[in-house]
């Protein structure tokens, strides 16, 4: 059987204010497309489906519209998780009317055991949770109500869940386990690159192992597939860039195929309609008809730095305005001062400042230049006074 394998859609989702509606459902036309000619049995998508908890009217009739389209029209059962950024309970209604039409979207752990079955193939969706909510479903069982309280991490938490699932395994079919969390390679080597660990965010993370059991897992939760843990167990990443850092990286979706005896995967790139282009240069390069002519203006978005800038020289003039001009759409806009090495480094000890050095520190952080005499006694009287008040 085949699936189409997509995640972290996050539609409604915005760059400093930039609607990507337009670029999200430019993706979305691509990816029924694909799904059409790749003939799948089903569409994946793990979770985030949404940007956030509540969605804007305008994302829930997009939504809506995309649905209608892959399932209503083309007839492809869907297989849907909710995922750390949608709002669970919302997405939950009409469930029942939903898998009628094989559009299957599981917002809660409770309902994640009982697979939904294919001719071939066992799909287990498990929505995004926390630990609190498996040490309710764990002891609303009756059973090891002990074992349930101690579930502390999500790994614990994990390791029941996927146990409890495994004695609904048919032997005779392939398992595919749908789902969206940080998982981790290796126990011992957590090597996420810098790109991946911002996106962790600091949220506990799973490890490959707990995932043995099924035959091919489809992650969201991490925007790049260069963070899958495994071929097995692999992230598609989401089909638009939604900033920066993604600027360089192809999104797509993964075709899944299972067989008697295995589970292959190939990687489809999506394209782009806008692209994001980032740019860090000096202002003089900028606005030089030589290098802006070589940049894909008023076709893409731009987030520009400025190199070696100086507030002196280009005080009084609307640079966002001229770059607008030039370059058209400018999602970022920032600046690199000259004086100042990096803005993380005079940032790092800010515990160890009292008032003044935080403020002084702030003051050449955004404006590249040091305080004056003057101004440094402004600043100390006024803390003074403050004291007093108090
Ligand atoms: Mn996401």
């Amino acid at each position: 059987m085949k699936f189409l394998h997509t995640s972290d859609w996050h539609i409604g989702r915005t760059i400093n204010g930039f609607s990507l509606l337009e670029e999200q459902k430019y993706a979305f036309k691509q990816i029924l497309s694909l799904a059409k000619e790749y003939e799948v049995d089903g569409i994946i998508i793990a979770g985030d489906l949404y940007d956030r908890a509540v969605p804007s009217a305008d994302s829930v009739i997009t939504f809506n519209q995309m649905l209608r389209e892959m399932n209503i029209i083309e007839k492809f059962p869907i297989y849907a998780i909710s995922g750390n950024h949608d709002g669970a309970k919302r997405l939950n209604y009409a469930k029942e009317w939903l898998d009628f039409n094989q559009l299957h979207l599981r917002t809660s752990l409770e309902e994640a055991f009982i697979p939904i079955e294919t001719e071939q193939v066992q799909l287990f969706l498990l929505p995004f949770f926390d630990p609190m909510d498996a040490r309710i479903y764990f002891s609303s069982q009756g059973q090891d109500e002990e074992k349930a309280k101690e579930i502390k991490t999500i790994d614990e938490a994990m390791t029941l869940v996927i146990s409890e699932m495994q004695t609904h395994f048919d032997k005779n079919k392939k398992q595919i386990l749908v789902t969206h969390f940080a998982v981790s390679p290796h126990k011992e080597e957590i090597n996420l690159t810098s790109e991946t660990t911002s996106k962790v965010g600091g949220l506990a993370t799973l490890n490959v192992i707990q995932f043995e059991a099924f035959d091919y897992v489809a992650l969201g939760h991490i925007h790049t597939r260069f963070a899958s843990p495994s071929e097995k167990v692999q992230y598609s990443g989401s089909p638009v860039k939604f900033n920066t850092k993604e600027a360089k990286t192809q999104k797509g979706v993964f075709i899944v195929e299972t067989q008697q005896d295995s589970v292959s995967s190939e990687f489809i790139p999506l394209q782009i309609q806008t692209d994001l282009v980032v740019i860090e240069e000096e202002w003089d390069t900028l606005i030089s008809r030589e290098f802006y002519e070589n940049q894909p203006i008023h076709q893409a978005w731009f987030a520009i730095t400025i190199k070696n800038f100086d507030r002196a020289k280009l005080a009084g003039r609307n640079l966002r305005a001229q770059l607008q001009k030039v370059y058209g759409t400018i999602v970022e806009l920032d600046y690199k001062f000259k004086n100042i090495s990096s803005v993380k480094s005079k940032t790092q000890n800010i515990e160890s400042l009292d008032n003044i050095g935080i403020l002084s520190n702030f003051y050449e952080v955004t404006t590249g230049e040091t305080l004056s005499g003057l101004q440094q006694e402004i600043i100390e009287n006024t803390f003074k006074q403050i004291e007093g008040e108090k």
